[in-house]
């Protein structure tokens, strides 16, 4: 196994203490043991060591995403503490349907809101850096994949494809996957291409691409109609614009078995085969596992070699960004069986 993974420790510094979930305030599922997990299994499958990224690279990222956004992430949590607020950051009154969405506060309780989707996210005072490291990570295995790789494995934490260009949300703060198709193209790939298989629908990669042609995004996913994020991911999302057809989605209902799931998966590897793509980046979450607490497909533990298996198939340079996987004594498993099918396919 020749697969290099890039990692930094520095995820330790966002651990919310609480999760809304269910109208209570639980534990985050989206936690810092889950990597330890990943860590171990990688080791334990004769892995190459995990590689500390280095600094992240701004360039890249202030590219493709909203300024303002990334300001207020960065400034958040001393806005928040000189408001005098002692809790964490959870966003409440958010922009609806009847109420304009262009307008930002100055209120950090409001700017909170305009730049969040989804309140059950929590931010602290790392998490700034925590996202940052996480970039890094994606940035890491994007060069060495430029740089010739076959393939690289970003253990990034926290994960990214639910933040859009300018809001957070979904355990998601910056999308590390979408900066890496970016960085591809910005590298003068003609066309690249994102399949996301976490089970929850990648809506924040979808809207940063959602109007381009040379970036396809393909996503496989529980039907928005019975799970997070409800909003997007529906078959019709098709892209707009220059982008339209390069954008699609699979949603699938409660209980999906890996019989149907990757019949979906093999639809999306032929749509990007069709696309060109000339390089591939991988939204790899393990939340389709059978047993994950906050979802519903059916995957098994094997299922996650096979699916490897026939994404490597496509030949293409590819780098994997970690996504969600909660069931949290599985996710090292899961995760190193999709990158060994890869690798022996
Ligand atoms: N009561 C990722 O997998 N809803 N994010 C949780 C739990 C939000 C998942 C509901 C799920 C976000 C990266
Ligand atoms: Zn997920």
């Amino acid at each position: 196994m020749t697969m290099r993974s890039f990692f930094s420790e520095d995820h330790r510094m966002h651990f919310p203490q609480a999760e809304l979930s269910g109208g209570e305030f639980v534990t985050p599922y989206e936690r810092p043991s889950r990597v330890e997990y990943i860590l171990s299994r990688l080791r334990e499958r004769g892995f190459p060591a995990v590689a500390d990224p280095g600094p992240v690279d701004m360039a890249p990222v202030r590219r493709l995403l909203d300024p303002d956004f990334l300001n207020f992430l960065e400034t958040a949590w001393d806005a928040w503490m000189a408001e005098g607020y002692t809790g964490e950051i959870i966003a409440m009154a958010m922009p609806t349907r009847h109420q304009p969405m262009n307008r930002r506060p100055r209120a950090i309780d409001g700017l909170v809101s305009y730049h969040c989707h989804a309140s059950e996210t929590a931010i602290t005072r790392g998490t700034w850096a925590a996202a940052l490291s996480s970039m890094a990570s994606a940035q890491a295995a994007q060069r060495a994949v430029a740089a010739g790789a076959r393939a690289a494995f970003a253990l990034c934490r926290p994960p990214g494809h639910h933040a859009t260009v300018d809001q957070y949300g979904g355990y998601c703060f910056l999308n590390n996957a979408a900066v890496v198709a970016d960085m591809f193209t910005a590298q003068g790939a003609k066309r690249v291409a994102v399949l996301d298989i976490d089970f929850h629908h990648g809506n924040g990669t979808q809207q940063i691409f959602y109007q381009r042609a040379d970036v396809l995004f393909a996503s496989i996913h529980g039907d928005p109609m019975d799970s997070y994020p409800y909003f997007a991911g529906y078959a019709d999302e098709r892209g707009a614009g220059p982008g339209e057809g390069a954008n699609i989605n699979y949603p699938l209902p409660p209980g999906t078995s890996y019989a149907a799931w990757s019949l979906a998966l093999e639809d999306a590897i032929a749509r990007i085969k069709a696309h060109g793509a000339e390089a591939l980046v991988v939204s790899l979450g393990v939340d389709a596992y059978k047993d994950d607490p906050i979802s519903f497909f059916k995957l098994d533990s094997p299922d996650f070699l096979d699916c490897g298996q026939r994404i490597g198939r496509m030949g293409l340079p590819t780098v994997f960004c970690m996504e969600g996987g909660y069931a949290i004594d599985r996710i090292g498993l899961n995760t190193v069986n999709v990158l060994e099918g890869f690798a022996n396919c």
